[in-house]
């Protein structure tokens, strides 16, 4: 006989995590509470992790060991620091709706997050059964469809969005993100049969906020693919990259910047420029402005960073 055999160790998924517990599904389906083991570590909705079952911990296994990361989705805090969102993503699917009053800025700023993540990105203007507020959306989704986007209508009334969302979200890891209100939760539970997301009623039953969703969950689609359904938010700002790396964010934007004059150009006041040239024809007076705010905060956090 040997001595204490080393614990048995599982690979599992990270559907959802609150503190330092966390539900993995394992290798075989079933799913494990667990807890962390060790204070460095920090898991989030989509971690690979590394797991051993135990009875110690107050959860069924412990997680020892959180597998590297394709890509991370994160948002600054109100606090300033970057908080996880969701990790391993494919696909950032921005929803919005005519209510709440839509904020573009806010879904150019998940659009870009996406491009800065190397995600695959589209939009769903959902609640489409309002017909009467659905010209305020009009604009600007045909412009998101004009630089590449593929706009998708949807509702939970409507059975025909919800099956063309259903092809888009096939065989991959999507993240559905928008303001709190547009109907995430109800679209989650539209395609995953048998699943309670919780719908926040937030705005009529309380300013409280307590019927959020307050963290991330990842779903297996019956159709295939995973989705993530994510905390509903007031606001959102995706961690900034250098100030030049911003214009990576915005495709129409991007396309131009090879052919301005100066190649380190900002796309700001510079003489050469093809993107301010084309401000109100191929690169929208709003999407550039949504650029140009970016960019300002880029250049804000990097000069705190050098004092
Ligand atoms: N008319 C209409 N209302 C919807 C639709 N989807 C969601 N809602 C309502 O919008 C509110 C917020 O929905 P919820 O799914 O919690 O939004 P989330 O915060 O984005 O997850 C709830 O009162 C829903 O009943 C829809 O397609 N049409
Ligand atoms: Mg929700
Ligand atoms: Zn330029």
């Amino acid at each position: 006989m040997r001595g204490a055999a080393a614990p048995t160790e599982f690979e599992g998924r990270v559907v959802a995590s609150h503190g330092r517990d966390a539900m993995v599904v394992a290798g075989d389906g079933s799913r494990v509470h667990c807890r962390l083991q060790a204070r460095r570590l920090a898991v989030v909705c989509g971690d690979r992790v590394r797991w051993q079952s135990a009875s110690t911990e107050g959860g069924a296994g412990v997680i020892v060991e959180v597998l590297p990361r394709v890509n991370l989705l994160a948002r600054i805090s109100s606090r300033g620091d970057p908080e996880p969102v969701a990790a391993n993503l494919t696909q950032l699917v921005a929803v919005v709706a005519a209510i709440p009053a839509p904020d573009f800025g806010l879904c150019d700023r998940y659009l870009a997050a996406a491009e800065w993540n190397g995600l695959a990105a589209c939009v769903v203007a959902n609640k489409s059964d309002l017909e009467d507020t659905r010209a305020s959306l009009d604009a600007p989704l045909a412009d998101y469809a004009r630089i590449g986007y593929t706009v998708l209508r949807a509702s939970k009334r409507l059975v025909d969005g919800v099956d063309a969302l259903r092809g888009r979200l096939a065989g991959g890891t999507s993240v559905l993100v928008g303001q709190s209100g547009v109907g995430k939760s109800s679209l989650t539970n539209a395609l995953v049969p048998g699943v309670a997301a919780a719908v926040d009623e937030v705005t009529r039953a309380s300013e409280s906020g307590r019927h959020t969703t307050t963290t991330a969950a990842l779903y297996t689609l019956p159709s295939g693919g995973e989705l993530i359904d994510s905390p509903g938010v007031r606001d959102f700002s995706p961690p900034l990259p250098a100030p030049r790396e911003v214009a990576g964010g915005f495709r129409e934007i991007a396309a131009l910047a090879a052919g301005c004059r100066f190649r380190d150009c900002l796309h700001r006041r510079e003489p050469g420029c093809r993107v301010t040239a084309a401000a109100g024809g191929s690169v929208t007076v709003r999407r550039l402005e949504s650029y140009l705010r970016m960019l300002e905060l880029a250049e804000e956090m990097g000069s705190r960073i050098r004092r």
